[in-house]
Formats: C-alpha cells, sequence, structure tokens
C-alpha cells in the first residue's frame, strides 16, 4: 500500500479539521460509507456504486476533503450518498476510487461513528469459517500453508446472498511472516465481477473486503477467499518446544446482501501447529497400501489404528470437509482415538506413516 507523504498526511488533517463544522456535508475522499473512518467497509459501498454517474467536484485530488455542493441523486439504502463512493470525484464510481481507499486507509475524522457488528450465530446465520489446510502435513520454517475461507449458509448446506463482504483475519503474528488472500476458486468471483481488497498482513491482522462490481449479487456456498500462510524462515531461535500453535480468527465481518442490507454472518478461528525443524521425523507424502487397521466401523465415540509401520500423525475429514488433526501422535503402531461428539455420518481418516499415507472412508453413528 502506498504511504500518505508527511507534507500531504499534515494538509489533510488541517484540511479535516477546517472542514469539520460542515460536518456530514463533506466528502473525505475515501471514507465512501461516510461514517469518519476509511476502511475496508468503504469497498462495499464503492463496489455497490461502481459504475454510477454523477456530477463531478470542483478538486479531484483524492485528498482533500470537499464541501458537497451538488448531491448525486442516487442514496445507498442506509440514506448514504453515492457521491461519498466516487472518492476521486471525477463523476464516475470506478476502479480508480478504490486507490483513495488504500491511500488514505485508517485515517479518521472527529467524531466519527464506529461501525457496529452483529455477530452471526454459528448454526442459525450463515458462516465465514476455514476449511482444511492445504499443504505439508507437518509445517516448519519457510512453509507455505494455504487454508480455504468457506462462505456458507447454515450447517453448510444452504446458499449466501451477497453483493459484498468485509471481514478481518487476526493472527498471531510470531512465527508468521506473512498471510495473503486471493479469490482464483471463489464462488463470489467465478466470471470476474468482483474485486478483493486487502491490506498488507505485518502486523498481526489483515483487513480484506470482497466485493461485487455494482449491484450485481451472487448466490452461493463454499469457497470465498483462498489464505496463504507463510511461516518464518528460521524458527531455530523462535521455538523453545518442538511445536506452536498458532491461532487464527476471522472476525468483524460485514455481509452486504443483493439489496445492500447487512446479513450477520459467524466467524471462526483455527489452530495450526508448526513444528521446529530439528522435531520432525521424516514423512513419506505418498500412498502406500501397507494393511492399516481401522475398527470398529461403523464407529460411535472412538476408533482403534493398528499398523504395521510407525503413525505420525492422523487427520480426520467429515463430509462438510470440517477438519480435525490429532498431530501429537508419534511413534506409536497402535491409537485410540476420541472421536468429537458432533461428527456424525460419513468420514474420511487420513494416516500418515514411515511408509507413506492411507486414507479411509468410515461411518460415525
Ligand atoms: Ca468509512
Ligand atoms: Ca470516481
Amino acid at each position: 500500500m502506498k504511504k500518505v507523504n508527511k507534507y500531504n498526511y499534515v494538509v489533510l488533517i488541517i484540511a479535516w479539521l477546517c472542514c469539520l463544522k460542515q460536518g456530514q456535508a463533506q466528502v473525505f475522499p475515501g471514507d465512501a460509507n461516510n461514517d469518519g473512518i476509511i476502511n475496508n467497509l468503504d469497498i462495499l459501498y464503492i463496489g455497490y456504486a461502481y459504475g454510477t454517474i454523477g456530477p463531478m467536484r470542483s478538486s479531484i485530488d483524492g485528498t482533500t476533503p470537499e464541501a458537497i455542493t451538488l448531491p448525486w441523486t442516487q442514496l445507498f439504502p442506509d440514506s448514504t450518498n453515492f457521491i461519498h463512493a466516487d472518492t476521486d470525484g471525477n463523476g464516475i464510481v470506478d476502479f480508480l476510487d478504490f486507490v483513495p481507499v488504500f491511500n488514505n486507509y485508517g485515517l479518521r475524522r472527529i467524531n466519527p461513528s464506529p461501525p457496529f457488528f452483529s455477530e452471526g450465530i454459528p448454526g442459525i446465520d450463515p458462516s465465514l469459517r476455514f476449511g482444511s489446510p492445504v499443504g505439508t502435513a507437518f509445517p516448519s520454517e519457510g512453509s507455505v500453508v494455504e487454508i480455504p475461507i468457506l462462505l456458507e449458509g447454515t450447517f453448510g448446506d444452504s446458499l449466501v446472498d451477497l453483493n459484498g463482504i468485509a471481514f478481518s483475519i487476526e493472527y498471531d503474528q510470531s512465527f508468521i511472516k506473512e498471510i495473503q488472500l486471493d479469490i482464483a476458486d471463489s464462488w463470489v468471483a467465478l466470471d470476474s465481477a468482483a474485486f478483493l481488497f486487502q491490506t498488507p498482513a505485518n502486523i498481526g491482522r489483515l483487513d480484506a473486503a470482497l466485493t461485487r462490481f455494482g449491484k450485481n449479487p451472487v448466490i452461493g456456498k463454499g469457497q470465498a477467499v483462498k489464505m496463504r500462510a507463510v511461516i518464518e524462515d528460521d524458527l531455530i531461535g523462535l521455538l523453545i518446544r518442538d511445536t506452536a500453535h498458532i491461532h487464527f480468527n476471522i472476525k468483524y465481518i460485514k455481509l452486504k446482501n443483493s439489496d445492500f442490507r447487512e446479513q450477520p454472518v459467524a466467524g471462526s478461528n483455527i489452530t495450526l501447529v508448526i513444528y521446529h525443524p530439528n522435531s520432525i521425523v521424516p514423512i513419506k507424502e505418498r500412498p502406500t497400501d501397507i494393511p492399516i487397521e481401522i475398527f470398529p466401523n461403523p464407529a460411535s465415540d472412538r476408533l482403534q489404528i493398528i499398523s504395521p509401520k510407525i503413525i505420525q500423525r492422523i487427520e480426520i475429514m467429515n463430509a462438510l470437509g470440517q477438519y480435525i488433526s490429532y498431530p501429537n501422535i508419534k511413534n506409536e503402531q497402535r491409537v485410540e482415538l476420541m472421536l468429537p461428539p458432533q461428527l456424525k455420518g460419513i468420514a474420511f481418516v487420513k494416516i500418515y506413516t514411515t511408509a507413506g499415507f492411507i486414507t479411509r472412508k468410515i461411518l460415525i453413528e
């Protein structure tokens, strides 16, 4: 992100202070929802108004607040005037209007109206949740771990109506070099009519917004974005124990539906286990056909696993792709697992051994 240079920043602050008395009758470049704070929520408003045209403003430098002399005729459903979405003042809401949000990110005018986040209720509202990590089974220094972030209706089986969604990911930054999102396989962006905004994630938090271009909602479920986390290059000095647990949380979610009304969405969290490079037993990331016994099948609350080779790690995935990991299994050939009570129906068990891995389908009653 481009930094505002010191001089511009001072001019901007002075200009904002001068304009305080005018209150609502100002356009603060980048504050597309006119709440006094420039952040990822503004992207949703620019997205919704995308392609709209209206009166130009007099000066269009993208930094200085300007008095509204000629408001636009279009209003957002919350009564905000579309003029705020034309952040650069050139008379059309388009791609360039995202730029002042990047440049002025985090600035506030005096007496902002901080947003209220109505938290979604798991099992009732749609959810924005982490799926199964993809990548090495034992993340260590320099590893790249990809984790899909799924946006789906209640219990993953209903669809979500969306024009845009903003959210933040908070994470423990001690062992993470960077995290980044992409929309390559996103159901929101299948037709390429969507834009992903993200702040650089280097302070334990990433703010993101995914918006459609214009009033152009989509209905669907599944992967909304993919998170890519890169682990620090040198863990030797950082990790005291064999492993560390890194927590990622999805918070501050605001979803706007086809009417640009707010839909509460439940957030989620995930814990990633990373390994000290000296603690990793070489793992064979290839399938094997060694005779591993898994019983009983159907199972109820526990599962026995007996392997002729040493078991290094076990992962269980339910039919919805939700993932449970038992990473701390080491040097055992016989393992008894307690199954979580909420895990019912078809599940997949992946067992990593020193000879390679196997995947088996089981039924949990
Ligand atoms: Ca704002
Ligand atoms: Ca514009």
